[in-house]
């Protein structure tokens, strides 16, 4: 794992979920649930490497669209591509400086702007995908419109072109490159996406029956054999909501703490991740800091904190 600087990217930003609050994340995770304190304790060197939020794009946001073009059944795309557009540019440079890119959301629908700037240094980048859901809608499949229930299907080059082909490379990355880990809430268009690309997917009930550890070994070995670089996407509702209640769309039936600790620890002790996301920590839907506290301690065990 490329540990030498984790490279921090704040993006406070929640216009792509359908219930706002996620936007509260980074400032919380890094300050009142101890990330910071974390990351020194563990004698990881770090910097706040960036922070792209609704303020900063204001202006360019609608730049983009003729209002008139928008299709239907993408909320805040104008915003939502502005974001991407600018988070791709500060993970790009993060990553070209030999960085360890952090990136804390905020709701997924970043994902679409960290992935775009990975994938500029890594022709066959894995994903790790942890998430309640696979997040590969379309705006004609969406039963929402939410883009943070797009961003995987868009970095596979499925869904709106000007998010499909932003920064030039479409698509970011490929199917066989891709695992997702926690699945137990996908729309019937989804399945069958999931299907005819031959996505793995290892849903609740793979993991009830295989166990975490021979999951998360399956899906090392395969990045390991296949990939140049591994980014871990780490949605918070992949955590069962009794452990991660603080989430806009909790499932229930997800990834028990434990299981969700040993999959970090793993990755860490394989070595194979090169940049990382934690995205969907919803402070306002928090109890207390409960699921805050949780993210913080997953990219902990990600970073090499261990119980002995
Ligand atoms: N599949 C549903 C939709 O597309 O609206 C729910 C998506 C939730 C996405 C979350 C965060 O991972
Ligand atoms: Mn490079
Ligand atoms: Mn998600
Ligand atoms: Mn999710």
């Amino acid at each position: 794992m490329t540990l030498s600087r984790v490279a921090i990217i704040k993006v406070p930003f929640d216009l792509g979920a359908g219930t706002r609050g996620a936007s509260l994340g980074p400032d919380c995770l890094l300050q009142e649930a101890g990330l910071t304190d974390k990351l020194n304790s563990l004698f990881v060197p770090y910097e706040i490497a960036g922070e792209v939020g609704v303020p900063a794009i204001a202006g360019t946001a609608t730049e983009a669209f003729d209002p008139a073009q928008l299709p239907p059944n993408l909320k805040h795309i104008a915003e939502v591509y502005a974001m991407s557009d600018s988070l791709a540019e500060h993970v790009s440079a993060a990553a070209a400086s030999g960085a360890f890119p952090l990136v804390l959301g905020g709701d997924h629908s970043i994902a679409i702007g960290t992935i775009a700037g990975l994938a500029e240094h890594y022709a066959n980048m894995g994903v790790i995908w942890f998430d309640a859901h696979s997040d590969m809608n379309t705006e004609h499949t969406s039963p929402s419109g939410n883009i943070h229930g797009m961003s995987l299907g868009i970095s596979l080059g499925r869904g709106y072109e000007p998010l499909t082909k932003l920064r030039g490379i479409c698509p970011k990355i490929k199917p066989e490159h891709v695992a997702i880990i926690g699945a137990r809430s996908l729309d019937p268009d989804e399945k069958q996406f999931i299907r005819s690309l031959g996505v793995a997917c290892y849903t609740m009930h793979d993991i009830d029956r295989m166990g975490i550890a021979k999951v998360m070994d399956e899906v090392i070995r395969r990045m390991q054999r296949e990939t140049d670089g591994v980014h871990i996407s780490f949605d918070i509702d992949s955590v069962d909501p009794r452990e991660a209640p603080g989430t806009g769309t909790p499932v229930k039936g997800g990834l028990s703490y434990r299981e969700a600790h040993l999959a970090m620890e793993l990755l860490y002790q394989s070595g194979i991740a090169t940049s990382a996301e934690l995205v969907e920590v919803n402070p306002s839907l928090d109890q207390g800091l409960k699921t805050a506290t949780l993210a913080v301690e997953l990219i902990g065990s990600l970073l090499g904190d261990q119980i002995l």
